[in-house]
């Protein structure tokens, strides 16, 4: 089968899409990568190379190894994947150690994955042991409300998930173990994969100071859909500040309570403190 006529590959591209259109992807910013299935990566096996050289990662995913991913390109900008999928994405191949890669399909006119692919690869990692296989995919975009945020809320675990949860009642359905918080770092390298991949231990999405969002979920559906949730109560959460006087009334904690019970979810109490 051709590759951009895989179904993955078509889930991938229309989500790369989305985010354009939503405005999450100036330029080159953001990232999208998927843990492939073995059927999927024997539907395309045809077309994957296997003579192209293994390359750093820059970290180590020894519970990846022998896996494939489709991630978008480093440099390549999100709003070409739909025109040129085979020149802006690439599939991989992580080595027996974990510790490199080599391009099997994409890219065709040069250039390496995302450079963010540590964060990526470190997340999925942490979420494949976590779910026992569930979750597939990792997501990186600049959400403008989101990052708004991170110059007036605490860089706090706490204050984001609270504050972000009282935005909108389906919220602490749509994210229930909260939202966590990396203060500002250097984009791109291990250090910030390492920050990042340890609150993805708990939560499904890591917000980036003063940069943007990670997601993490089962399918582009759900990942999608939770970085639309964040990002529209974000933008609900800087209305509500641009008005001037603050909350004239919000959803308190005993709400949280009473809908944690009907929805069936946990919310944990750290986030549950009295104002
Ligand atoms: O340019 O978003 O974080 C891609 C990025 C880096
Ligand atoms: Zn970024």
């Amino acid at each position: 089968m051709k590759v951009t006529d895989a179904k993955f590959m078509q889930g991938f591209i229309r989500m790369a899409d989305d985010g354009f259109q939503q405005g999450w992807h100036e330029r080159n910013g953001g990232n999208l990568s998927y843990r492939m299935t073995e059927e999927e990566v024997e539907s395309i096996r045809g077309e994957l190379k296997k003579d192209t050289a293994w390359i750093p990662i820059g970290t180590e995913v020894p519970d990846l190894r022998g896996e494939y991913f489709t991630v978008t390109g480093s440099g390549k900008y999100m709003r070409n994947v739909i025109l040129d999928p085979e020149a802006n994405l690439a599939v991989i191949e992580i080595d027996e150690t974990g510790k490199n890669y080599r391009i099997c399909w994409g890219l065709r006119d040069g250039g390496r994955p995302t450079s963010e692919l540590p964060s990526h690869l470190m997340n999925h990692e942490v979420k494949k042991k976590a779910t026992g296989g569930k979750y597939r995919v990792i997501y990186h975009a600049h959400p403008a409300n989101t990052i708004a945020l991170t110059f007036v809320l605490p860089l706090t675990d706490e204050a984001f998930t609270r504050e972000l949860w009282e935005m909108a009642t389906e919220c602490p359905v749509v994210f229930p173990s909260g939202i966590g918080v990396v203060p500002w770092m250097v984009p791109g390298g291990r250090e910030i994969a390492v920050a990042t991949s340890k609150l993805m231990e708990q939560y499904d999405v890591a917000i980036w100071a003063h940069h943007g969002m990670f997601c993490a979920g089962e399918d582009f559906d759900l990942t999608f859909g939770l970085m639309h949730t964040v990002e529209k109560s974000a933008e609900i959460l800087v209305k509500v500040l641009s008005m001037g006087s603050g909350k004239r009334q919000t959803i308190q904690p005993d709400d949280f309570r009473r809908l944690a019970k009907d929805f069936h979810v946990t919310l944990p109490e750290k986030f549950l403190y009295e104002k």
